[in-house]
């Protein structure tokens, strides 16, 4: 049995390569008893399933698929899929995890999160994040007609992008600010892990003692031209970075 973790696959109606990638992944890795673990931003946005999109049909298919030869899907929330509740990621045939999920390895527990949890930097995103993790505004957004839900998200999107590609220049700046750093250690310390393991940056790679001593960092990139994961079985651990072939 191994575990493989996938994170900011930011799949979307206008890619099909990269839902093309994902089916490949499926097929190319697992086989019965593997589990996959989506740590978020799997969608590029999500507001909510639609039984009547073919581009949500199938990516259902996919992993309904892989699940009927005995491989397990799980998906953690991002900050572009947080509206993924436990409902919708069993319409996809996933089981819905904590943002703070806990793993068991050969090198001991680590953490998985998303990643937008450490940017404690950001005082603006995290006042964002506090407010549409609230359950009520939740429950208010997804009353809203689909067609509405979806252009109140590409109108944010809309805004947001720019200063998006703005970031993804500084992730790697913002990785080693100090309250980022902190967070880290923080969230290491408390759960009693000493590996974090998380998408969010787009920075693809490890950093040992990243959050100080002992406390080491796994970074997963996000699908473009390259895809990466990690696979963990009882004796391996490994961060991979693959190029997206044209048909992948
Ligand atoms: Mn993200």
């Amino acid at each position: 049995m191994a575990t493989f973790i996938i994170a900011d696959l930011h799949l979307s109606e206008s890619q099909p390569i990269l839902t093309n990638a994902l089916s490949n992944f499926y097929e190319r890795n697992t086989i019965l008893n593997d589990r996959v673990i989506i740590a978020g931003d799997m969608f590029d946005f999500f507001v909510g399933v639609d039984p009547n999109s073919a581009f949500q049909q199938k990516i259902k298919a996919i992993i309904t698929k892989a699940k009927q030869r005995g491989v397990i899907t799980m998906f953690q929330a991002g900050n572009r899929d947080f509206l993924l509740d436990e409902a919708a990621a069993e319409y996809f045939g996933m089981k819905l995890i904590k943002d703070f999920y806990i793993l068991n390895t050969s090198k001991g527990k680590a953490l998985l999160l998303h990643g937008d949890q450490l940017c404690l930097h950001d005082r603006s995103y995290q006042t964002f994040r506090a407010i549409v993790k609230n359950r009520f505004i939740r429950f208010c957004f997804m009353l809203l007609p689909l067609s509405v839900r979806t252009s109140i998200a590409q109108k944010i999107r809309n805004k947001s992008q720019e200063q998006e590609n703005r970031r993804a220049e500084y992730s790697e700046k913002i990785l080693q600010n100090p309250t980022v750093k902190k967070a880290g250690a923080t969230f290491l310390q408390k759960t009693g892990c000493t590996l974090l393991i998380h998408g969010h940056f787009h920075v693809f790679g490890g950093e040992q003692n990243a959050f100080g001593d002992g406390l080491s960092r796994l970074g997963l990139g996000m699908w473009d031209s390259h895809y990466s994961y990690i696979k963990i079985d009882r004796t391996d651990f490994k961060l991979v970075q693959r190029a997206m072939e044209k048909n992948f």
